[in-house]
């Protein structure tokens, strides 16, 4: 939180990523180019493979270019029956329902729970029919679907779970990895991303047949120099990618223990106001420090706070809003009618600029704002 001359003109955006020791990377850089292996599964690929099932607790994980392969290629390992139902959220980013889609399988979007944002559990059953083939819950902004639950609803009705747990990394439930809940959990490296490859991410398998299956359809389907056994995609991270996230496992750990100080703050200065709504963590889950999301009390205010801070050059975002069912592609989906709280909550939220070095006028300036338009 150190303040030069130069913080005082710079955009404060929702976030800025963090980046590696450039000396570590310019090291590894150098040994890509010498090698002459740059992708398709090379040295620097696999290391950080290793790396990240020990820091994430997990045993089976597989690399991919971005998040939304990692939902995409996740869910096609799963072999759904073709146009099945996938039960799913509507507030969340863009991909989680695209990667349905592009499976050729059908959204049914179920509202959020008012506690956490998170797929309402109390109203799965309720949607569930012959078609259901999945349940794919967001632990959005890092809290916790109720996996418990969700299980047992799959369980009791012969479902697949899949979690997006692109605002997760590290998170951890009950004392294990967040990566643990569920059939396919998958993971966003972006830029944004507390942990990031650039863009990357990774699919975790619970079950462990299903890892050769998933390793192939990452690299177009290919068993082997003679056979091509499934209907894959290019979803290969590249040596480069993966240098840049291995010298980012260092900064990701001092970024952490910096975003726990700046959400000290914001929490202790905005979780008590009137008319702000800032979810708590359950006891049983860690932060993941992705994102500080608060609800306002109506639009206006939203829009009144969102004009003050651009003032003074703050920009803060409104994920999610729109919510998925509002999108186009989504305008004839099943279930668009029931989301009452997804359509109040998408007027209200705003998530804050959160990174570990945010200048300290900057935060004061954003809890000021938010205290002024929050009466
Ligand atoms: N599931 C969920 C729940 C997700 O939130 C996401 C992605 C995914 C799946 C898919 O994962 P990926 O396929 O992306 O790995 C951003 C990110 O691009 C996206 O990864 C993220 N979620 C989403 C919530 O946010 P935009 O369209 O808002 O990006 P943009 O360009 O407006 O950038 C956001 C802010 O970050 C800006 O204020 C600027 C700052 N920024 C951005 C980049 C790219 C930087 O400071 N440096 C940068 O390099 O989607």
């Amino acid at each position: 939180m150190e303040e030069s001359s130069d913080d005082l003109i710079q955009k404060i955006l929702v976030t800025k990523p963090i980046k590696p020791n450039i000396q570590e990377f310019s090291h590894y850089v150098q040994q890509i180019i010498e090698s002459n292996w740059f992708t398709n599964f090379g040295k620097f690929h696999n290391l950080l493979q290793a790396r990240l099932k020990s820091v994430l607790g997990v045993d089976n994980l597989s690399l991919v270019n971005n998040g939304t392969s990692a939902l995409i290629v996740g869910i096609k390992s799963l072999e759904l029956p073709e146009k099945s139902e996938v039960i799913t959220t509507p507030f969340t980013f863009a991909a989680t329902c695209h990667s349905i889609i592009w499976n050729n399988l059908v959204p049914v979007f179920c509202d959020i729970e008012p506690n956490t944002f998170t797929i309402d559990v109390n109203k799965i059953e309720s949607l569930i029919n012959k078609n259901t083939s999945a349940i794919l819950g967001v632990h959005v902004y890092g809290y916790p679907c109720n996996v418990t639950k969700i299980k047992e609803i799959a369980d009791k009705y012969g479902l697949k779970v899949i979690y997006d747990a692109a605002h997760s990394f590290g998170s951890v439930l009950n004392g294990k990895s967040i990566g643990c809940y569920g059939d396919i959990v998958a993971y966003s490296f972006h830029a944004t991303k507390l942990f990031n490859t650039i863009e990357g991410g990774a699919i975790v398998s619970n079950n462990q047949n299903n890892l050769s299956k998933i390793h192939s359809l990452i690299n177009f389907g290919i068993v082997d120099q003679d056979n091509v056994n499934s209907v894959g995609i290019n979803a290969k991270l590249n040596e480069v990618c993966a240098a840049w996230g291995l010298s980012n496992l260092e900064s990701y750990k001092e970024e952490y223990e910096k975003r726990k100080k700046v959400y000290s703050i914001y929490y202790d200065s905005l979780k008590n106001l009137r008319n702000v709504y800032v979810p708590d963590f359950p006891p049983n889950c860690s932060n993941s420090f992705q994102y500080f999301p608060v609800l306002l009390k109506n639009a206006e205010s939203r829009e009144l706070v969102l004009h003050e801070l651009s003032i003074h050059n703050i920009y803060a975002r409104k994920y999610f809003s729109p919510i998925c069912s509002d999108f186009l592609p989504y305008n004839s989906i099943k279930g668009r009618e029931f989301l009452k709280v997804s359509n109040d909550y998408k007027n209200r939220i705003l998530c804050l600029p959160f990174y570990g070095d945010i200048p300290e006028h900057s935060l004061n300036n954003i809890i000021h704002t938010i205290s002024k338009f929050s009466l």
